[in-house]
């Protein structure tokens, strides 16, 4: 039934039915308890699905959204563990907080490949809004699979050594909340296991460190341990940031900012092209690297 004027013409475009829909959704009670049961049994049922991975990314900057997208695109079940409330690490600011980032031509087809909108500067260099490119790289990870776990730190490894210490790998994640580790509360961690780790805790490579520090092993660099950044020289270091992006100890890769400072290269500032290729290779050597691993079995 409709609400109509004398001459019978509709007062309303909806029937009296569909008020009612509406008045009843105004008026939908609330109950407390029904919301804060379903955060946290469909936190609980995530975290549980996502207790063994293929993949963990340490870090949510620029490198490790795109490895998460390629890796969850690629079927691969992802979980990426950012200690910080947002994900997108050094990217939101663009250079100096001037939010604008450059990427060169190479690097662009990432951009394209997940949708960032991108604008021609000068010959072979484009821009992209920081804000547009972080929130879509976010987007595009997590609409691919990824399971993002932000306000968690990972403090350690999980590490397994057959034969002493030359035979050691990293077999997954030591896990705690970022607010333990900031009230240095006296909490013990909860632990992911992950079939290859990255590390893409850009400039600190703070995964590498703690590998370094406590497995009495060596790192795959020159010295065996993490050589450190070197000061900024853009052309070189978008280059060595490839080549560093591999494996840098059983069963852990490094990628973005993290991998020049593990292997001792270049800082580049804020161009983000070696970021975005970096993030795109280290998924595929992954990739690759389980395809090898289940060929062997
Ligand atoms: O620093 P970040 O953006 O790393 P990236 O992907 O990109 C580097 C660029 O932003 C920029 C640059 C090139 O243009 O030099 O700096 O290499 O993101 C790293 C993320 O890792 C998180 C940290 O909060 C940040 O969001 N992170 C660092 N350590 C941990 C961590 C940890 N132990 N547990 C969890 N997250």
């Amino acid at each position: 039934m409709s609400l109509s004027n004398a001459l019978g013409q509709p007062l309303l475009p909806i029937s009296l039915s569909e008020v009612g829909f509406f008045v009843q959704g105004a008026i939908m009670k609330l109950d407390e308890h029904v919301v804060t049961k379903a955060i946290i049994e469909r936190f609980t049922e995530k975290w549980l699905d996502h207790l063994r991975l293929d993949a963990a990314i340490v870090g949510g900057g620029p490198s490790g959204l795109v490895a998460a997208y390629y890796l969850a695109r690629n079927g691969k079940k992802v979980g990426l563990f950012e200690r910080k409330l947002s994900i997108g690490g050094g990217m939101w600011g663009g250079g100096m907080m001037l939010n604008e980032v450059v990427v060169q031509e190479a690097a662009k087809e990432v951009f394209d490949d997940l949708g960032v909108p991108t604008q021609p500067y000068e010959t072979g260099y484009y821009t992209a809004d920081a804000v547009e490119a972080t929130t879509t790289l976010a987007s595009r990870a997590c609409q691919a699979g990824a399971k993002v776990f932000n306000l968690m730190s990972v403090e350690d490894v999980i590490i397994r050594q057959a034969d002493g210490p030359e035979s050691a790998r990293v077999v997954g994640l030591v896990v705690n909340w970022t607010a333990v580790e900031m009230a240095r509360l006296h909490v013990d961690p909860l632990t992911i296991h992950a079939g290859y780790t990255v590390d893409a805790t850009g400039h600190a490579t703070e995964l590498m460190h703690i590998i370094e520090r406590k497995s009495g092993s060596r790192l795959f660099t020159e010295t065996g341990k993490v050589i450190g950044e070197k000061s900024l020289w853009a052309e070189v270091a978008e280059q060595t940031t490839l080549e560093n992006t591999r494996e840098a100890f059983p069963g852990v890769y490094v990628a973005g900012m993290a991998a020049n400072a593990t292997f001792g290269s270049y800082r580049m500032g804020p161009i983000f092209g070696g970021m975005l290729l970096s993030g795109k290779k280290v998924a595929e050597l992954i990739v690759q690297r389980m395809e090898t691993d289940t060929q062997r079995l």
